[in-house]
């Protein structure tokens, strides 16, 4: 008997994973490295996230700030004005749960007011009011490495080992979260591709995810569209669902729980395939 499968609750919602979770980005941003400029009309990107639900994610993250490498930050302000119509929208008329792609306290405050149930913190939970959000809140949480910051963390980062190295930061902000009341139930990890890596430290750390769940959560990886994906596949930036697919393969056959993707009816079906498929999910 294999061990059984992890939970993952947020707030009212609780998974059993025992198949791989699809979460759709929806990026109501001006910048973004993929979709730029599509959703920044709310009726769109709510049509956008009534899409993503039907072609089958289980999970909508929905973000209004680029983190892509050398985005600069967004006024607090700004990213609500963005995104708090859409995830109001969203919560009342479209049937999946939303996660909020951001690091700033105060808009998961709101964002789970207006109806969010999962923080997406590219800043793995390294704000003690973000901590204090999630904990009081119950909200699910993904906590997520990056080495620097977004304006330069691409300008030749370094490891003497990435995996450890990777692995330490999340269990270590793991282990604070939950000594400051977030449940541990409530949480998954992420290695953060392409924060603050080079595409041969995305590449090892894609192949050892398993090493990453051995912290003891479920992981989340975020491979699709990855600009690291072109150094195999040679498309603009990954673009196209080849590489990403290539990836999510990769992801699910060395531990991955949770995709976080842009093509979600293709993810969908492939995933759905690659469950099927595996030996065991442990
Ligand atoms: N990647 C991006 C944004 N949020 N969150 C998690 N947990 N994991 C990721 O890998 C991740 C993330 C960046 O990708 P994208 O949303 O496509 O682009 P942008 O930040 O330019 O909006």
């Amino acid at each position: 008997m294999g061990e059984p499968p992890p939970i993952w609750r947020a707030r009212d919602i609780e998974w059993t994973i025992d198949r791989t979770l699809v979460m759709g980005i929806l990026n109501v941003t001006p910048d973004s490295f993929s979709d730029a400029g599509k959703f920044l009309d709310p009726r769109v990107a709510v049509e956008r996230a009534r899409r993503i639900a039907e072609e089958g994610a289980d999970i909508l993250d929905i973000g209004g700030e680029s983190t892509r490498p050398g985005a600069r930050p967004v006024p607090a302000d700004e990213e609500w004005r963005r995104i708090g119509p859409v995830i109001e929208a969203v919560a009342r008329d479209v049937d999946i749960p939303i996660s909020v792609d951001t690091y700033k306290p105060r808009i998961a405050r709101k964002a789970i007011r207006a109806g969010a149930v999962i923080v997406n913190d590219v800043r793995g939970l390294r704000d003690p009011e973000m901590v204090r959000v999630v904990a009081n809140s119950g909200a699910g949480a993904v906590i997520m490495h990056m080495k620097g910051e977004p304006a330069t963390m691409q300008e030749n980062p370094h490891y003497d080992d990435v995996v450890a190295e990777v692995k330490a930061f999340l269990a270590e902000r793991l282990g604070e979260a939950v000594s400051h009341g977030v449940a541990m139930e409530s949480t998954v990890v992420d290695p953060g591709f392409g924060f603050g890596k080079a595409p041969r430290h995305n590449t090892t750390l894609l192949h050892s995810l398993r090493e990453i769940r051995a912290i003891g959560r479920p992981v989340l990886a975020g491979a699709s569209r990855k600009s690291f994906l072109a150094s195999v596949h040679p498309t603009k930036d990954g673009e196209g669902p080849e590489a990403s697919l290539a990836a999510a393969a990769i992801g699910v056959q060395n531990g991955a729980d949770i995709l976080r993707v842009h093509d979600v009816a293709k993810t969908v079906q492939f995933v759905r395939t690659l469950d099927t498929s595996m030996p065991t999910q442990q």
